[in-house]
């Protein structure tokens, strides 16, 4: 926990504006972290996605035992270093991912073992394995190792997960041991049940974290059942520490969670729309593919301060797509991430003035106009 530190600089009812100082560097809250699984943001150079505005990047712990490994990682000076990117990292632990990406898969008390999506090679992963690779990598915020169900699930289910989670938790805990200017998140799980809700917090709380996740959402219970758990979820946290909803979301989910007293957030959504044409923009996603911007002269987004809205039309960029050029996914996902921050710094700058419910009705009135 040392050289690790969050700091609460302003509220507005339940939203929060803040600062997390890590040894790489501070990230400002509430943060929108780009997904680079692969040990790279696809189709970005890491120079770019920092000039988006991102202050931390997601990797994940699956994809990157798989190949490269993380023993070679290691080897050639930690993940910073092999992708280019000296800012703050966090990884995911894993079992998310086996769960939705693995073959065959077997769950135990003791962990899972999966076959490889890429090679059907067999595979182990535990909460002390997971605490290992995240350490070979060099993340500066690990996760803790999790399990969870896809909605909707029966509540016994949900509950053996919860308390399997709750223990792996603790082994993840006892794993991680003291790292100076590393954290350890704990997750919270329970699906859509209070009770289990409150279990998942009082068993993380008691075992003491950096930070604290909502895990188990988004996972197919639709915005309106995630929002009726964000509303009662995040409080049961403690209030000094990060809360982090994980694989969230479309822009309207991220308001919501941020309005529900979210830190933090991460999803592929603004990098993998980028490559099959959609774009996110203050009046909602424009779909670049469209025969409309065949002769636009206009650019997508002429509020939009990125490479893509400043140097290029929409009829380029229609062009490019249609002509599966690669600058398209290029000029997309620079776009899209550059939205997402862009929707981050206005929610900071909200809170921070005390702002944050007009610039929310704002942000709805903008999109109920629709593009063009
Ligand atoms: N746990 C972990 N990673 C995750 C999730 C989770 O519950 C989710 C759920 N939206 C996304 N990524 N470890
Ligand atoms: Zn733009």
């Amino acid at each position: 926990m040392a050289g690790f530190g969050f700091s609460i600089v302003a509220t507005d009812v339940k939203a929060r504006a803040g600062t997390i100082r890590t040894p790489r560097g501070e990230i400002r809250t509430p943060a929108f972290m780009p997904v680079g699984t692969a040990a790279t943001v696809k189709a970005m150079l890491p120079e770019s996605v920092r000039a988006t505005g991102a202050d931390i990047l997601l990797g994940n712990t699956y994809h990157l035992m798989l190949r490269p490994g993380a023993e070679r990682i290691d080897r050639l000076g930690g993940l910073h270093r092999f992708m280019n990117w000296d800012r703050p990292i966090l990884t995911d632990s894993g079992g998310f991912q086996v769960m939705s990406l693995s073959g065959l898969r077997k769950l135990t008390e003791r962990g899972v073992t999966f076959r490889s999506h890429i090679d059907g090679s067999r595979h182990e992963l535990t909460p002390e394995r997971s605490m290992e690779i995240q350490r070979l990598l060099g993340s500066d915020i690990a996760m803790c190792f999790d399990e969870c169900p896809a909605l909707p699930a029966d509540r016994d289910r949900i509950a053996a997960s919860m308390a399997l989670s709750m223990r792996w938790a603790a082994r993840s805990r006892d794993a991680f041991g003291d790292r100076p200017g590393h954290a350890l998140f704990g997750i919270q799980q329970g699906g859509l049940d209070r009770d289990l809700r409150a279990q998942s917090a009082e068993a993380l709380t008691a075992i003491g974290f950096d930070g604290y996740a909502v895990g188990g959402l988004a996972v197919g219970e639709g915005q309106q059942a995630m929002f009726d758990v964000l509303d009662f979820a995040p409080s049961m946290l403690p209030a000094d520490r990060p809360r982090y909803l994980m694989g969230v979301g479309k822009p309207d989910d991220i308001v919501g969670a941020v309005a529900r007293g979210i830190d933090m957030m991460d999803c592929v959504l603004p990098s993998r729309s980028g490559r099959t044409g959609q774009a996110f923009t203050p009046r909602g996603v424009v779909n670049i593919k469209n025969a409309r911007h065949a002769d636009d002269p206009r650019p997508l987004d002429e509020t939009c301060d990125c490479p893509a809205c400043q140097s290029y039309s929409r009829a380029y960029l229609h062009h490019v797509f249609r002509a599966q050029e690669m600058i398209s996914g290029m000029l997309l996902t620079w776009h899209n991430l550059r939205y997402y921050q862009r929707l981050m710094e206005g929610m900071r700058t909200a809170i921070a003035a005390g702002t944050f419910a007009g610039w929310q009705d704002d942000f709805h009135a903008t999109r109920a106009l629709g593009d063009i």
